[in-house]
């Protein structure tokens, strides 16, 4: 039986004139009811990219989503490769689907996967499956797998060829703003923070969290893990009740009742639904529901060869390997739902950023929207001072030699930055400048401040917030031919200058503001074993969840301290090695978010000048009315508050037996959470106070609650 291609084909085209980057996807909250707001029109940017083959440099448009009918010769191709009994069994999309491989396949590096079917009757789910697969695929890339696969083609042999990206560019290091806790700076900490308090009621936030915690080596989603043992408050539970803090710090200021702040989450199929799951068992950690949405990226094919071959499954022929295509598709998908499109309308100003496990980076969420406003920044990175070699990506000016118009402010990931120093000036690569002891370049926390209405206008250009991609294979050796493992297509979020350069021309202005590290940067990233190692090797930010649950605690320490607290702070030659791992040995405070999120707050809430804390102590603090006076904590001592409750600490004293970290016993098995961390806190003792009953009170000396009103 003959199949009739030119009309199968000519469904093809219009399936993928209307394909569109991730749609048909039933899981999304928000979906917008428009299926035509994204074409195949949309253009992709090709590189001449190279070491790492990021497609920094030159921008070609593509499309190659075929625009012409198969022709005969290519209709027996098909009939060749694929019966038109086992055609039959597919649906129409599923068809086309296959279709299309096979006619934009011309040197056959496809073959495997269409090619060779066992006869109708044989395996025929498992044809289906890959059949609808390949569907899915195509709809969910602009231009389709064909497109997909020409672009890494041309990556993978850049890669291959060691073409290095950077070529017409020079790095220099930027200048930009610096901000300190203690008031040094381009400008006034506090008052870059007051401008940011005023400009919270503009803002959105944005959480990607589509990642694995693969190199953390857990294998539920980071969101969910408990930010430090005291509170055994969860990243997400954080980032919810700072943005909630925010909004009333915002109300506070502008006497606006009505001042909401939302949060959009971008998740992919490996996080969407524990994402949605952690957020009603906890009633949306207390955010209003139409407050909270999430967004979810799509996967893209693996790829298991330099040809761009697509990675079947090892254990199932009829199944494609898929892997994240990169935080990067959160501009994309911002835009395609219509969510800035929303934003604009309601009035707001700026989108601010976060990655999954850096709980102290909301910290300068305050201060950096407000350089953000005095400096006009259509975007603003927050940096760090950088460690050399570190794997966080370094902001550089990248310097055009011929034409400075394409001269901009622009992350350099970290597996580029060593090939790119060693290719200029004195060659020496990532290495640290003997004066500071850190890369002179500043490191990029991920954490972005972006002008809305510049946004949108960038995302509303050609590329849509497409950003450009790049390919990372890890090879098997020396001839650069094999990849340990498939690799695919990747896309960072923080490399979106590139899109507003387009778009707006020389006007762009993109900044970054450097903070100390101790205050805004220590995410959960590396395994314990790898942080251990890394330790070994002398490196002082291991960033495993114990690292950065012990400089969570050291960053009140220090906060406390410059409030006015007799308390002992840590630098690095205090900590005690717990797991193999340096953390504080004391004490650990938790400051919540409704307690202090700013320092204006936190200078108004600690009074008194006799407030001690011992460093065997442990101490939790919650609560928008509470203040701390003359405290004498020796022990655990708990306080959390409720929003009408008002409390005043005044002279307590506290001494009991405390919380204890407890290490994990070597040989012994324990639930992954635990074995990430590599110790248990044992709660001896402990004085906590629970007040949530409107009103005022006082607890004195004797402990005793007594109220006041
Ligand atoms: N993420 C997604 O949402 N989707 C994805 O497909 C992938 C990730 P990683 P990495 O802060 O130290 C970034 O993997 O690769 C989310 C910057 O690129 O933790 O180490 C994921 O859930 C780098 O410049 O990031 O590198 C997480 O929330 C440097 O600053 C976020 O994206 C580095 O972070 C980051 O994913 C750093």
């Amino acid at each position: 039986m003959r199949f009739q291609f030119t009309a199968i084909f000519t469904l093809l085209l219009l399936n993928t004139l209307a394909s569109s980057f991730g749609s048909n996807n039933p899981k999304k909250i928000h979906h917008r009811s428009s299926s035509s707001s994204y074409s195949s029109r949309i253009p992709f940017v090709v590189s001449s990219g190279g070491a790492t083959n990021h497609a920094f440099g030159t921008a070609t448009t593509t499309s190659s989503s075929t625009t012409t009918r198969m022709s005969a010769s290519s209709a027996a191709a098909v009939e060749e490769e694929v019966t038109s009994e086992n055609l039959e069994l597919l649906s129409e999309r599923g068809k086309n689907a296959i279709l299309s491989l096979i006619e934009s396949d011309v040197d056959g590096i496809q073959r495997h996967v269409y090619g060779d079917w066992p006869e109708s009757g044989i395996e025929d789910e498992g044809k289906k499956q890959l059949a609808e697969q390949l569907a899915d695929l195509d709809s969910s890339y602009p231009g389709g797998i064909a497109t997909y696969t020409s672009k890494a083609r041309i990556l993978l042999k850049e890669s291959a060829d060691g073409t290095n990206p950077f070529e017409e560019y020079e790095a220099v290091v930027p200048e930009g703003e610096t901000l300190s806790y203690d008031g040094e700076g381009t400008m006034s900490f506090s008052e870059a923070e007051q401008l940011g308090i005023e400009g919270m009621s503009g803002v959105a936030f944005v959480l990607v969290a589509g990642g694995l915690g693969e190199r953390l080596g857990y294998s539920g989603i980071k969101l969910s893990l408990e930010t430090n043992l005291c509170t055994e408050a969860s990243y997400l539970q954080v980032y919810i009740k700072y943005i909630k803090a925010m909004q009333y710090m915002a109300r506070k200021k502008t006497g606006r009742d009505d001042i909401r702040i939302p949060l959009v989450i971008m998740t992919s199929g490996d996080t969407d639904m524990p994402t949605r799951q952690l957020l009603k068992d906890n009633d949306n950690f207390g955010m209003d529901e139409d407050m909270v949405s999430i967004v979810m990226q799509d996967k893209v094919p693996a790829l298991k060869d330099g040809n761009a071959a697509l990675a079947l499954d090892d254990s199932n022929r009829w199944s494609i390997q898929t892997k994240p295509h990169g935080h990067g598709d959160v501009h994309h998908l911002l835009f395609r739902e219509g969510i800035v499109d929303k934003w604009e309308k309601e009035g707001r100003t700026h989108v601010v950023f976060l990655q999954d496990t850096n709980a102290l980076v909301i910290n300068s969420v305050l201060p950096v929207l407000g350089v953000s406003i005095s400096k006009g920044f259509h975007m603003n990175s927050i940096c760090i001072p950088r460690l050399a070699g570190e794997a966080a990506g370094a902001i550089a000016r990248l310097e055009h030699k011929s034409d400075p118009s394409k001269s901009l402010v622009i992350n350099v990931e970290y597996n580029q930055l060593d090939p790119l120093l060693r290719s200029q000036g004195d060659c020496k690569g990532d290495v640290a400048d003997p004066s500071t002891g850190y890369s002179p370049y500043p490191g990029n926390a991920n954490n972005i401040v972006i002008e809305l209405g510049s946004y949108a206008k960038t995302l509303r250009g050609e590329d849509q917030g497409v950003v450009l991609e790049f390919v990372n294979p890890k090879y098997k050796d020396e001839t650069r031919t094999d990849f340990k493992k498939p690799t695919r297509l990747e896309c960072m979020m923080q490399d979106i200058p590139k899109l507003f350069q387009k778009e707006l021309g020389n006007s762009v202005n993109i900044g970054f503001t450097m903070f100390d590290r101790w205050f805004t940067f220590s995410p959960a990233k590396n395994s314990l074993e790898s942080g251990v190692e890394d330790v070994e090797k002398g490196n002082n930010a291991p960033g495993t969840m114990s690292s950065a649950e012990s400089d969570k605690y050291i960053q009140n320490q220090r906060k406390m301290k410059f409030s006015g607290v007799d308390v002992p702070v840590d630098d690095i030659n205090d900590l005690v090695p717990v797991a193999g791992i340096p953390v504080t040995s004391g004490p650990r405070i938790v400051l919540c978010p409704a307690f202090a999120v700013s320092q204006e707050e936190i200078l108004e809430k600690i009074q008194g000048d006799d407030n001690k804390i011992t460093k065997r102590s442990s101490l939790v603090l919650e609560g928008h009315h509470l203040s701390i006076k003359n405290l004498d904590l020796d022990g655990a001592l708990v306080i959390r508050t409720g929003d009408d409750t008002h409390v005043s600490v005044d002279g307590l004293k506290v001494q009991n037996k405390g919380w204890e970290l407890k290490e994990n016993e070597a040989g012994t098995e324990y639930p992954e959470t635990v074995a990430i961390r590599g110790y248990t806190m044992t709660k001896h003792e402990t004085r906590e106070y629970l007040l949530y009953d409107p009103g005022s009170f006082v607890i004195g000396e004797d402990g005793e609650v007594k109220k006041i009103e």
